[in-house]
């Protein structure tokens, strides 16, 4: 499991917007997205960590390693 901060991510259309990011990346990736901690879990299937990364960046916000 692949784990971010993203702390830039602060309500609820922040959560859906990177969640779509990542399902774009990798459509079959499991999301778990805890708001309060700003804390970003991804069970990957194709896309590797940098990818990730990449897509979270596109989004618009700044992940950081957890
Ligand atoms: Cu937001």
């Amino acid at each position: 499991m692949l784990v971010f901060e993203v702390r830039d991510m602060t309500c609820g259309h922040c959560v859906s917007t990177v969640t779509k990011a990542l399902k774009a990346a990798d459509p079959d990736a499991k999301v778990r997205i805890d708001l309060a901690t700003h804390r970003v879990e991804i069970e990957p299937v194709k896309a590797d960590a940098q990818e990730l990364a990449e897509a979270i960046k596109d989004a618009g916000y700044t992940p950081l390693p957890a």
